[in-house]
């Protein structure tokens, strides 16, 4: 029997993964390959609630397979698929979607934020998007999830559905699902939009100066971080309370989480100093991370085969796993097996 703990996470293909995917969740997926069973998906489901090119999204989708692979998760050691080759996150969220309340999907901030963008298309899968992400997790009976910190909402209504559940059907003990973790990591759980950084970092901006995507050339990485917004005031400072100080605390974040070092040593370092020596060291120190990424990246660039041959087999393995969950739930509330 495996001891190891389950983590489970994912990303979906709606754009090209930006700096805030990567230190917001995909660094840490990398760091706990080790210790953990790790199982990592390619959330194209999720990708839907926004209208998609289905051209892009099937070569996104593929795309966002060598990413996580170039960023180090080893598809010998975390089990690797995508989530529409296995059809259990549907089914059972469509279960869960009956133990969850609209009051409750209602509150949620990605609904308000991505409804308010997309106002033209408000459609249900937005609403419910949560409910989805929830069956996720839970078919996995996942102990840890890493994410960024715009998805711990959802992770605090994924514990809420699995509790309610287990209330409903598991009172005599045993219960069906797991009730998992949301975990973040120190640094990096919010990058911040390089145009306006006071709204999160994300990879369907329409600005994309407001972004670093992984697979943007170097040097244009290296721009856009040296034209990033900051303040006039001039002094290298983190207060993360003070919205004028926005661009330049996001600074100091990107440049923690990438080097390891403490903001306050950072701080420390560039007492006396000016922006344009900040930004130049802040746009190198990315450029350096990026660069083996982008290395190993286009290395399997050309390997097509060897890509789905990973989905394949991880989608029959995830199938597995998932299965025993799902039937579970189906006995529990009493579907005909
Ligand atoms: N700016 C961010 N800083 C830190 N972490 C972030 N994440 C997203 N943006 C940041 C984390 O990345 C993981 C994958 O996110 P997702 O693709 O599932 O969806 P999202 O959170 O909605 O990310 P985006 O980039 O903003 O996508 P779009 O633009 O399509 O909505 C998650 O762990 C997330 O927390």
């Amino acid at each position: 029997m495996d001891e190891k703990k389950t983590i489970f996470s994912g990303v979906q293909p709606s754009g090209n993964i930006t700096l805030g995917n990567y230190l917001g969740a995909i660094k840490n997926w990398v760091n706990l390959q080790e210790e953990y069973r790790c199982i990592y998906a390619m959330m194209d489901l999720h990708a839907i609630t926004v209208r998609q090119n289905p051209q892009e999204l099937r070569k996104r989708t593929l795309d966002l397979l060598k990413i996580y692979i170039a960023c180090g998760i080893d598809p010998e050691k975390s089990l690797l698929f995508i989530q529409s080759q296995v059809p259990h996150h549907a089914q059972l969220a469509w279960v869960l979607n009956c133990y969850t309340y609209m009051g409750e999907l209602s509150r949620m901030t990605q609904f308000k934020d991505k409804s308010s963008k997309h106002a033209d298309n408000i459609n249900a899968g937005l609403f419910t998007y949560p409910v989805l992400m929830a069956s996720d997790i839970l078919l996995y009976q996942a102990d840890l999830v890493p994410v960024g910190k715009d998805q711990m909402q959802h992770i605090e209504i994924t514990r809420d559905i699995a509790e309610r559940f287990n209330g409903v059907y598991c009172q005599e003990g045993n219960p069906v699902f797991k009730i998992p973790e949301g975990f973040m990591p120190k640094a990096g759980a919010k990058v911040m939009s390089l145009t306006e950084p006071t709204k999160k970092m994300s990879k369907s901006d329409e600005n994309p100066k407001a972004y670093i995507s992984l697979l943007d050339d170097l040097s244009v990485i290296e721009k856009k971080i040296k034209s990033a917004v900051t303040d006039s005031e001039g002094v290298i400072e983190y207060r993360p309370d003070d919205d004028a100080k926005a661009g330049i605390n996001n600074l100091l974040t990107i440049m923690s989480a990438v080097t390891g070092k403490d903001i306050d040593k950072i701080v420390a370092e560039y007492q006396g100093k000016g922006y344009g020596d900040f930004k130049k060291d802040v746009a190198e120190a990315v450029v350096e991370e990026i660069r083996p990424i982008r290395a190993r990246y286009d290395e399997l660039s050309n390997d097509k085969q060897y890509l789905v041959d990973i989905c394949e087999k991880g989608a029959i393995e995830a199938s597995k796993i998932a299965g025993r969950t799902l039937s579970k739930v189906y006995k529990k509330v009493g579907f005909v097996q």
